[in-house]
C-alpha cells in the first residue's frame, strides 16, 4: 500500500490536497479514526425533559442545552404538559395521552374551556347544575377561582356563546354584587366599582340590557341572559348554571 501511495502521492496531492494529506498521514486527522456518531435530539424549550417531535437537532459534539432524547412532548411550550404529568380540569391534555380532562378530574359536572389566543391563559369552568349564587361562589372557590367577571366584549361573547352551547338558552350567574345600592362590583376585584347603576365606570366594560338594572333595593345580583346582556336579579331565588373563571 505504501509503495502504491508513494507513486501516486504527488499527483494525488495536486488533485486532492486535503483528502490525500489525510490518506498519507500528513494531516492530524487519521483516516483510520472512527467517525464521531451523531445523535438526533429534540428541542425542549419549556424545560420539562420532553422534546418537541417537530424540532429535531442533529448533534455530533456535546449536546446543546435544552435538547433531549425523548421526542414525546405534546405541548412543547407548556412546562406543565408532558407524558406522565397529572391531568387537570383545564381544557388541555396535560399527560399527552390525546385525551383532554379525562379520568374524572372535572368535578361537579363542570367542563373546561379556554378563549382563543391571545386570551388563552384563563380557564373557564362551565357548571351546568343550577345553584343559588352562594353555592356557585363556594364551588368556584374549590377550583381556586370565582364566578366569572366579564371584562371585555370578547369575553362576554365567549361566555354567553359557550354557556348557550353547553346549557341551552338559559340565564346564568355572573360574579357580581351591588353593594351599596347602585355600586356594582365583581367578586374578583371587589374594591373597584365597574358600574354605577346603569352607568359603566370607565375603563370597565358593561353590557346592561335596555332599562337594566331596574331591581331597586332588594335585587343585588347579576345574570347573563341568553341574549348576551346583563340584568339585575334576586340573589336568593332562581338557581342558575354558572361559570367559574380561574
Ligand atoms: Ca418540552
Ligand atoms: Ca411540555
Ligand atoms: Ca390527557
Ligand atoms: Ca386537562
Amino acid at each position: 500500500m505504501g509503495r502504491t501511495i508513494g507513486r501516486l502521492a504527488i499527483p494525488c496531492l495536486l488533485a486532492w490536497p486535503t483528502g490525500c494529506a489525510q490518506l498519507l498521514g500528513l494531516d492530524d486527522r487519521s483516516v483510520d479514526a472512527a467517525p464521531t456518531p451523531c445523535l438526533t435530539l429534540y428541542d425542549d424549550t419549556d424545560g420539562d425533559g420532553h422534546g418537541n417531535p417537530y424540532a429535531p437537532l442533529s448533534v455530533c459534539d456535546a449536546p446543546p442545552a435544552g435538547a433531549v432524547i425523548a421526542s414525546d412532548d405534546c405541548s412543547p411550550t407548556d412546562p406543565t404538559a408532558y407524558p406522565g404529568a397529572s391531568e387537570f380540569c383545564d381544557a388541555i391534555d396535560n399527560d399527552c395521552d390525546t385525551l383532554v380532562d379525562e379520568g374524572g378530574v372535572c368535578l361537579f359536572g363542570c367542563t373546561a374551556a379556554r378563549r382563543p389566543p391571545p386570551d388563552y391563559a384563563r380557564i373557564y369552568l362551565f357548571c351546568p347544575t343550577p345553584a343559588l349564587i352562594d353555592a356557585a361562589v363556594t364551588t368556584c372557590m374549590t377550583f381556586g377561582g370565582s364566578v366569572t367577571a366579564i371584562e371585555s366584549a370578547n369575553e362576554n361573547n365567549f361566555v354567553a356563546a359557550t354557556a348557550t352551547s353547553r346549557f341551552g338558552a338559559v340565564p346564568i350567574w355572573l360574579g357580581a354584587v351591588e353593594n351599596p345600592d347602585t355600586n356594582w362590583h365583581w367578586f374578583s376585584s371587589f374594591t373597584d366599582t365597574f358600574s354605577n347603576g346603569s352607568t359603566c365606570v370607565s375603563p370597565n366594560y358593561c353590557n346592561w340590557a335596555a332599562g337594566e338594572p331596574n331591581g331597586g333595593t332588594a335585587i343585588h345580583c347579576l345574570e347573563l341572559t341568553p341574549q348576551s346582556q346583563w340584568s339585575d336579579v334576586r340573589c336568593d331565588v332562581g338557581p342558575k348554571p354558572y361559570v367559574c373563571r380561574i
